[in-house]
């Protein structure tokens, strides 16, 4: 695969997370739409309304098939609009999708719908995840088979709004969040030298319907050892992705104003995570958003550009390369051309 393939031309769609079930290779994106609304900072252009889900046996080359629509918001009893990013997880036979929408006070929140099979259609529960907030769910199964989410985006995806107790911040076992901030005021920009607002890492309850425990912060350490600052480049932003290699675990990110994808490496699914460097640089369009996955022994980026669209921000296109480790376990940087 010389350079990158257009999954699925026929529609807009982005954030993909691929997942494999069984020997299909199954992509859950968000599903763009152009609703008249105004590009602004908190992403209010975003209005998707629905899920569909896409699989292939051949990531190269061949047939994507659409599953059609899985899951709408108006089946959702406790969601208004915005169905962003989502992912899927499997347990026991059952497929547990878990995604980011806005509730009518404009909150937003992570739910769970419930599926038979991977292709859905998925049922959703009555009421968010207790305890949620925020967007971009990657639910992650280890090989013990516990279940993880990976959660979090700043500016539109209200991180911001969320308040750490002040030890967690240097604590590297994590944190206990506090709640949404009163005045819901915290700036967008934060001083250069201010804690970097950090993703979330929370255990499933054994069920995959709850968060088993107050969520944790995805601290990430810098080139000097130290938690990265709001003012580093390379901080998280929103796009959380986990994914393990040779027994070690890849948490990646997109950078949003800095538009990179970027990984750290830790020894735990709770961290810390010691930064590594970019996997692909800024693609056209405002935001970026990936998944990495192995399937029939190959590496693949799933991302999205706004290339066929002409630059318009809110209608991206899912694309895959191919994404190569060095012998010491370093990600080489994925080419977009
Ligand atoms: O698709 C809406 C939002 O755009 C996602 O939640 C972000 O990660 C960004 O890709």
């Amino acid at each position: 695969m010389k350079t990158p393939r257009y999954l699925f031309p026929s529609d807009y769609m982005a954030d993909p997370s691929a997942n494999v079930f069984g020997d299909r290779l199954y992509i859950y994106p968000s599903h763009d739409r152009d609703s008249g609304e105004a590009f602004d900072d908190d992403g209010g252009h975003f209005q998707m309304k629905d899920y569909h889900v896409l699989s292939l046996t051949n990531v190269e080359q061949g047939e994507v098939t659409d599953h059609g629509v899985v899951l709408d918001v108006g089946q959702v009893p406790w969601a208004e609009r915005q169905m962003w990013d989502n992912d899927v997880v499997e347990k026991d036979g059952k497929y547990y999708l878990v995604f980011s929408a806005k509730d009518p006070n404009g909150v937003f929140h992570l739910g769970v719908a419930v599926a038979d099979k991977p292709e859905g259609p998925f049922i959703p529960q009555p009421h968010p995840i207790r305890g949620s907030f925020s967007i971009d769910p990657c639910v992650f199964k280890d090989d013990d088979g516990s279940i993880y989410c990976y959660f979090g985006g700043l500016w539109g995806g209200q991180l911001q709004w969320y308040t750490l107790t002040p030890a967690a911040t240097d604590n590297e076992e994590g944190c206990v969040v506090m709640g949404p901030a009163a005045d819901k005021k915290t700036p967008l920009f934060l001083p250069a030298d201010a804690p970097a607002v950090p993703s979330m890492v929370v255990k499933m309850s054994d069920d995959v319907l709850q968060f088993a425990e107050a969520p944790h912060a995805v601290v990430i350490l810098d080139e000097t050892g130290n938690p990265m600052k709001a003012g580093n480049p390379h901080r998280f932003f929103e796009a959380s992705w986990m994914h393990k290699y040779r027994g070690k675990y890849y948490f990646s990110y997109s950078t949003g104003d800095s538009h990179m994808l970027c990984y750290a490496i830790g020894d735990t699914p709770y961290g810390p995570f010691r930064f590594q460097g970019v996997i692909l640089d800024p693609v056209v369009g405002w935001t970026t958003h990936h998944s990495i996955v192995e399937y029939k022994g190959e590496w693949y980026l799933f991302y999205h550009d706004c290339v066929p669209s002409n630059d318009t921000t809110w209608l991206r296109s899912l694309k895959v390369q191919k994404l190569y480790y060095n012998e010491d376990g370093t990600i080489r940087k994925v080419k977009n051309d």
